[in-house]
């Protein structure tokens, strides 16, 4: 049966295209400094957004109208599996990526509920024998379940630990089971409301020996996926541990963590910490810590996570330009944390919505590859730091001076002269880029 009848293969139809599904950028096969697009983008589906959620917000319920609503249970588990294989061909998507309790409804009992998730895991790997799409990481959902009131492995309840840590075992199984690329930890509720009753030295500790019992039964079953952790400020909680990626890394490092994760970036969650997409990106970069990305956007008027699909191409490109530097995102990938407005409720939406975020990489990493390959912020940047390549500046970067001498140069020095940051020229010139790459994307078509 197909879910999505109206619906073909979502073809590269080019910059001209008048049609609504048809990709006027994403060309998977184009050749883009040495690789596909297909190869450096690695998108992936949500499967929480495009298959469980129903549109439902605080103040009403579900709007989405789905081919799978008439299912409960089981069979609503089954079906949307069917859809999501179908939905993942026609939008030529590599991977996806999953919460267990997005796949399969928990049960009254653990045993029950891992049950359920075999059964569904069976299902998925079935399919996955003859579809090329493959999973990017899956993750366990410890956070919308009461039990998870204050926390998973920061709760103050130590069978809540416990379970947690069944959860993630049972899940690092289904990873192994599927062959995912990653493994994601966000910290659902692992933060506070109030310190008022919050041991936080214990519940960071906690993390921490949890992390560190992930780590050796990875190791255990021979799991390779690379370890993401997925920081974010707030929400659920007022104040959540993994901040942002800096506040990440200085836990990793005090528990000597740093070398089994690296971060999975999203957007929406940088901007709720105060910072730009492309700063996080940047922070994980030099810190050789970019490990994936949760491709979304939030909106500047509102306060909150609100997981909008990616069409600012501007943030698109200075994203690509941080993921390019990196030399790309190895098992990583851009998936698509991102939900369709609760206004746009028909099935034929998740796929406007897909096609407008996979073009909008797409776009991002043509003007970011060009903005690289005519060194455009290098020749900038190292301009600008020119004075560290000479004299007192190379003494400063290769540790060979002190206060004392750099006292007695300063005093010899009669003048301090500086030079402009030429921002606005910069952000003309990406201007330009951007331009010029639509533009040319148009003649190339016509
Ligand atoms: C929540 C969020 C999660 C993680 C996976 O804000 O981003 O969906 O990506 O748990
Ligand atoms: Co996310």
């Amino acid at each position: 049966m197909a879910y999505f009848a109206n619906v073909d293969q979502i073809q590269y139809e080019g910059a001209t295209s008048k049609s609504p599904l048809a990709f006027k950028y994403y060309n998977p096969q184009e050749i883009i400094g040495g690789k596909t697009m297909e190869e450096i983008l690695r998108f992936s589906v949500a499967y929480w957004h495009t298959f469980t959620a129903d549109g439902s917000d605080p103040f009403g319920v579900g709007t989405a109208i789905r081919p799978w609503n008439h299912l409960t249970g089981m069979d609503l588990a089954k079906a949307r599996v069917e859809a999501g294989f179908e939905f993942f061909e026609k939008i030529n998507s590599p991977f996806f990526c999953f919460h267990d309790v997005d796949i399969a409804p928990e049960g009254r009992t653990l045993k029950e509920t891992n049950e359920n998730l075999d059964v569904i895991v069976n299902m998925l790997k079935e399919y996955m024998k003859t579809s090329k799409t493959k999973l990017l990481w899956n993750t366990a959902n410890m956070f919308t379940h009461p039990r998870y009131t204050h926390g998973a492995a920061t709760s103050c309840n130590a069978d809540v630990f416990a379970y947690s840590a069944a959860k993630v075992k049972k899940s690092l199984e289904v990873a192994q089971e599927l062959g995912a690329e990653n493994y994601v930890f966000w910290g659902g509720r692992e933060g506070y409301e109030t310190l008022l009753n919050t041991d936080m030295r214990l519940e960071q500790d906690n993390l921490a020996r949890f992390f560190h019992m992930a780590v050796d039964y990875a190791k255990e079953i021979g799991f390779e996926g690379q370890f993401l952790i997925e920081p974010k400020p707030k929400e659920p909680t007022k104040h959540q541990y993994d901040f942002d990626v800096a506040t990440g890394l200085a836990f990793l490092q005090k528990y000597e963590l740093q070398d089994y994760f690296k971060f999975n970036i999203e957007a929406n969650h940088a901007t709720l910490a105060g910072h730009t997409f492309e700063h996080e990106l940047r922070v994980a970069r030099i810190n050789g810590m970019l490990g994936s990305v949760d491709a979304n956007q939030g909106d500047p008027l509102l306060g909150w996570d609100t997981d909008e699909f990616p069409t600012d191409l501007y943030s698109t490109t200075l994203a690509m330009y941080e993921i390019l530097k990196n030399g790309g995102l190895g098992k990583g990938g851009l998936n698509f944390d991102a939900k369709v407005r609760r206004g746009s409720f028909e099935p034929d939406d998740l796929f406007h919505a897909h096609i407008a975020g996979m073009d909008s990489f797409a776009i991002g990493l043509k003007v970011a590859n060009q903005l690289i390959a005519d060194k455009v912020l290098d020749d900038f940047i190292s301009e600008r730091y020119s004075s560290y390549t000479y004299g007192i500046g190379l003494e400063i970067v290769e540790g060979k001076t002190n206060f004392r001498q750099l006292e007695e140069y300063a005093l010899n020095l009669s003048e301090l002269k500086n030079q402009s940051g030429r921002t606005e020229r910069i952000k003309a010139l990406i201007n330009q880029y951007l331009l010029e790459t639509l533009s040319l994307s148009k003649k190339i078509n016509a």
